[in-house]
C-alpha cells in the first residue's frame, strides 16, 4: 500500500485531498500541531468524517527536527506540502513569520526526503500569487515570476528549491501553481467563505449586512476538490514538472457577492457596505491562469462552473446555522 504524507491535512485542500488518496488506496498520514489533537472539535473538524482512517503525527513544518522525525517514521512516496502561512497581505506585516514558515517548511521537508526518502515524490503548493504583477495574462508556466506579497515571494523561493532538488539532487518534485480554488470548507478570512456565510447569516435573520474592501477585485476562482485532483495527477505522471492550475475565467467580487444572493432569491444592492479596512490594492494586470499545458499532459479540466460552487457554499453554511439552532 502507498502512503502519502499530507502538512496541512486539515484545511480545505489538505481534508479533500486526504479522502482522495484513501480513495485510490493510499495510507494517508498528515502532520498536525499537538494542540489540534487537544483541540479536535474545532481544529481537526475538516477531518473528522475520516480520523479514523488516517494518522496523525504531532509536529511542527517550523521545526527540521520534528519534520525529520516525521518523515523518517512514515517513509513517504507522496508528500504533499500544503501548510503554510496564507493570507495575502501586501502590507509587509509580519513579514518574517511568513517568510520564515513558508521557505523554512519546504527547505526541511525537501532536505529531509532526500536523505531519507529519495524516491518520494513531493509536492509544492504554488500560487498564482507568485505571479503578483504580471507582464502577460493570462499566465501560464513561461510567465515571469513578480511577486508582490510577502506570501508571493515565500512561494517563488520555495519554489526555485523545488526545481533545484528536481534538478541537483534528482527528486521527483513538482509545484502546482494554483489559482484560487474554493468550497464550503474555505476558511472564513478569505473573501468568498466571507462572503457566503455571511449572505447564509442574512437569510437565517442574524445578519443585516455584508462590509467589504474592494468590489472590483477580480479572480480566477475554481472548486478546491479539482484542484487537490491536479496536485494528484501531477504526482502520479512519468516526469516531474510544474503547472498552473486555474479556470481561466475572470470574475469579479461583485459578481461573486450577485450570484451569492441569487442563491436565496434577494438583491445584494440592499445588503452591501464598503468598508475601507478591508481594502486591498489591486495590481494592473489580472491574475487569471492559462491550463493549458495541466490540460494537454495530465489530462486535467476543471469540472463546476462558479455559480455552482457558490450555491454548495451558501447552502452548506445555511445548513451549519441551522444545525447549531
Ligand atoms: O479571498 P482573498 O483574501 O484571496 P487572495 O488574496 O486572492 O488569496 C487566496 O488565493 C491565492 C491564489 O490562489 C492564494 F495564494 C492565497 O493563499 C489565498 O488562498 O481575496 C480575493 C480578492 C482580493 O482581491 C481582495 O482584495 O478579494 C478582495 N476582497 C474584497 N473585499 C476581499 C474583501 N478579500 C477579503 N479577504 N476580505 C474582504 O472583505
Amino acid at each position: 500500500m502507498k502512503r502519502a504524507l499530507i502538512t496541512g491535512i486539515n484545511g480545505q485542500d489538505g481534508s479533500y485531498l486526504a479522502e482522495l488518496l484513501l480513495s485510490k488506496g493510499f495510507e494517508v498520514h498528515g502532520l498536525v500541531r499537538r494542540e489540534a489533537l487537544e483541540d479536535r472539535y474545532h481544529r481537526l473538524s475538516n477531518i473528522a468524517p475520516i480520523k479514523d482512517r488516517v494518522c496523525l503525527h504531532v509536529g511542527s513544518v517550523d521545526n527540521h527536527l520534528s519534520i525529520y522525525k516525521v518523515v523518517a517514521e512514515v517513509r513517504p512516496d507522496q508528500c504533499y506540502h500544503l501548510a503554510a502561512s496564507s493570507f495575502v497581505s501586501y502590507a509587509f506585516d509580519d513579514e518574517g513569520a511568513s517568510l520564515a514558515t513558508n521557505f523554512s517548511s519546504t527547505h526541511f521537508l525537501l532536505s529531509s526526503l532526500k536523505e531519507l526518502a529519495p524516491d518520494c515524490r513531493f509536492y509544492l503548493a504554488g500560487s498564482s500569487e507568485m505571479f503578483g504583477e504580471p507582464n502577460v495574462t493570462p499566465q501560464d508556466e513561461t510567465t515571469r515570476f513578480n511577486p508582490r506579497s510577502i506570501y508571493g515571494i515565500s512561494k517563488v523561493a520555495s519554489h526555485h528549491l523545488v526545481t533545484n532538488y528536481r534538478s541537483q539532487h534528482q527528486l521527483f518534485a513538482c509545484t502546482g501553481i494554483l489559482y484560487n480554488h474554493e468550497s464550503p470548507r474555505r476558511k472564513y478570512e478569505f473573501v468568498t467563505r466571507k462572503i457566503s456565510s455571511t449572505v447564509a447569516r442574512i437569510h437565517c435573520g442574524l445578519a443585516d449586512r455584508l462590509e467589504l474592501g474592494n468590489l472590483h477585485a477580480s479572480r480566477d476562482w475554481g472548486y478546491a476538490p479539482d484542484y487537490v485532483d491536479a496536485m494528484q495527477r501531477m504526482l502520479e505522471h512519468d516526469t516531474p514538472d510544474d503547472y498552473v492550475i486555474a479556470t481561466g475565467n475572470l470574475h469579479t467580487v461583485e459578481e461573486f457577492v450577485e450570484m451569492a444572493f441569487s442563491v436565496v432569491s434577494k438583491d445584494y444592492r440592499n445588503y452591501l457596505a464598503i468598508n475601507p479596512e478591508y481594502y486591498r490594492p489591486e495590481g494592473k494586470t489580472p491574475l487569471v491562469g492559462d491550463c493549458a499545458k495541466s490540460s494537454r499532459v495530465l489530462g486535467w479540466q476543471p469540472t463546476k462552473p462558479l455559480q455552482a460552487i457558490i450555491e454548495e457554499m451558501v447552502l452548506a453554511d445555511i445548513r451549519l446555522l441551522e444545525s447549531k439552532t
